[in-house]
């Protein structure tokens, strides 16, 4: 089979975000699209001669037949090898950890995450190296540059492969092996766990409900779950992956999980709830009549992770991403620890990881993960809160109220506004840069500024420098605000307002995150405007 050498041009947009490209499913349909940018990820690493590619997504539309066409143009581009999930599927995390067990030169992941799937929907694609890592900030560019002057990709035309059945193929001069997707993952997770602690834990009644979303992550927390740790059958609700998620969002927060939380919140609420998203990245934790924050599950799970037996030994340190709320600082503090503050992106705590200067990380976005992948991984935090739980004979509530008594309470909240005009999201945002310097001292509805700056992050490991990350305003009171445009989404801009307000008084711990978050959000409108530059006078999502 000759590859063939097709004659394209470039293509606007390009530009990888927060987690590799997404679009709108139809702009990734027109001509071009997807072959181009493959193209541009083979050139931009420096080519795919020899290589060995671990593909596979979380099974949205369109994911088999882009990764047929991955398969052809890496065969034709010479890679050596292609590690696909069966039937095309592949969590992220468990990609992550197959690029590493089998020491692949990187993979090709296909997915849009939590955005919702189908052909008006999101789809995705982004390269993670060979830490098994998202692409950094400095290889991103290079494939963006990549697609501003391709001319021709290279593919080979021939039959579909079949993704279903598992075993080895060629693909010309190029050997397919289609992999057991959920296998090699559960196995990892039980060289970090007390699975005899968990099994005994079900085995003495308590109850669980884990909601897939009908994304991915469903095979995977059938087998370990039910299959491994002796949960009853059913206690994966949605666990079949389906190409439009049942039409849901498959986001793992209180908005999008709602059955999950009124399940949770209902009179018969079983003893623990968790939710994970398209890829199997994110996770939602949840206890009887109490929904756990991210940023307060990052830091239970630092606070707590030496009752696991892969984290028995303590923590090397801990990172968080900038907008994600001091919570795990102060376990930090107290553990005698580092604490990192990186930009948004899991990207960003790859050389800490890898440095082995952090052991676990997460983000306010609902990541939570450690140094055995380099992706943050739903299915290993659910488990981490498993193994804590049967350890302590403790209820989530009661581990809640133990955290918040001796750290005090970072009560937060994320504000987001979809789908807004760019210019008038970006202009918000100049707005605010532009006063910055004469911020610190002034009000803003009655909280005095403390700090004003936006935020840059010198990588500590490798010595890269990431710039305007985020607007952060600290306030004298402990309260504090971030503005910042999200990366992920595929129509117009997202802005993301986070909130969070410090409590240490034992008497007000207990209080509703809205409510106590009042000031902050007036504070939040007083200085950025929000209603007169976007036009909208609430919040479409708050988590
Ligand atoms: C990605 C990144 C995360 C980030 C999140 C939201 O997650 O890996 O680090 O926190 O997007 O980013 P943004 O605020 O820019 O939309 P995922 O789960 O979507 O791959």
């Amino acid at each position: 089979m000759t590859p063939t050498v097709i004659q394209t041009a470039p293509i606007d947009g390009q530009k990888p975000g927060t987690s590799g490209l997404r679009k709108k499913t139809r702009i990734f349909l027109q001509p071009h699209y997807l072959e181009n940018y493959v193209q541009a990820i083979f050139d931009g690493i420096g080519g795919v001669a020899g290589a060995h590619l671990v593909v596979g997504g979380d099974g949205r539309y369109f994911n088999d037949r882009a990764i047929q066409v991955i398969l052809r143009m890496a065969a034709a581009n010479g890679a050596a090898r292609c590690t696909v999930g069966q039937g095309g599927l592949l969590s992220t995390p468990a990609a992550s950890h197959l690029i590493r067990k089998l020491q692949a030169t990187g993979g090709l992941i296909l997915s849009a995450s939590h955005n919702p799937g189908g052909p008006d929907e999101d789809f995705g694609l982004k390269y993670n190296g060979p830490n098994g890592g998202p692409a950094t900030e400095a290889v991103t560019e290079r494939i963006h540059a990549r697609t501003r002057d391709i001319d021709t990709y290279r593919i080979i035309e021939t039959q579909d492969i079949d993704l279903d059945t598992a075993g080895e193929t060629t693909l010309a001069d190029m050997v397919v092996a289609i992999v057991d997707p959920v296998t090699d993952h559960a196995d990892l997770m039980e060289t970090l766990f007390d699975f005899d602690a968990i099994r005994a834990l079900f085995a003495g009644g308590f109850r669980m409900r884990f909601d897939a979303m009908h994304a991915v992550t469903g095979p995977y927390a059938r087998e370990v779950l039910e299959t491994r740790l002796g949960a009853p059958a059913g206690t994966v609700v949605n666990g079949t992956p389906l190409p439009d998620f049942g039409g849901g969002h498959p986001d793992p927060n209180p908005i999008w999980a709602k059955d999950l939380m009124q399940a949770m919140h209902g009179a018969d609420a079983p003893d623990f709830g968790a939710a994970s998203d398209g890829d199997g990245d994110r996770n939602m934790i949840v206890g009887r009549h109490c929904y756990v924050s991210p940023s307060d599950s990052l830091a239970v799970l630092a606070d707590l992770a030496h009752l696991a037996p892969g984290y028995a030994a303590g923590l090397k340190g801990v990172a968080r991403s900038m907008p994600t709320s001091c919570a795990a600082d102060r376990v930090a503090a107290a553990k005698g620890i580092d604490c990192y503050e990186t930009p948004t992106g899991w990207k960003f705590f790859g050389s800490l990881l890898d440095a082995g200067r952090a052991t676990i990380c997460g983000e306010e976005s609902a990541g939570t993960g450690s140094d055995h992948v380099r992706e943050k991984d739903g299915l290993w935090a659910v488990l981490l809160w498993l193994n804590i739980l049967a350890v302590t004979g403790k209820s989530v509530a009661a581990l809640m109220a133990d955290h918040w008594a001796r750290y005090g309470r970072n009560y937060y909240s994320r504000h987001d506004y979809e789908a807004v005009d760019s210019a008038a999201a970006t202009g918000l945002i100049d707005a605010l840069r532009a006063r910055l310097p004469d911020l610190p001292g002034t009000e803003a509805a009655g909280l005095t500024i403390a700090a004003a700056d936006e935020f840059s992050y010198d990588d500590p490991v490798d010595g890269s420098r990431a710039t305007g990350q985020g607007i952060r305003i600290g306030f004298a009171n402990g309260a504090r605000l971030v503005f910042r445009l999200s990366g992920t989404g595929t129509e117009g801009a997202t802005l993301r307002v986070y909130l969070e307000q410090l409590e240490t008084d034992p008497g007000r711990l207990d209080r509703d995150p809205q409510e106590a978050l009042t000031p902050v959000i007036a504070a939040a409108e007083a200085l950025a405007g929000i209603a007169a530059r976007t036009g909208r006078t609430a919040p479409d999502v708050i988590t």
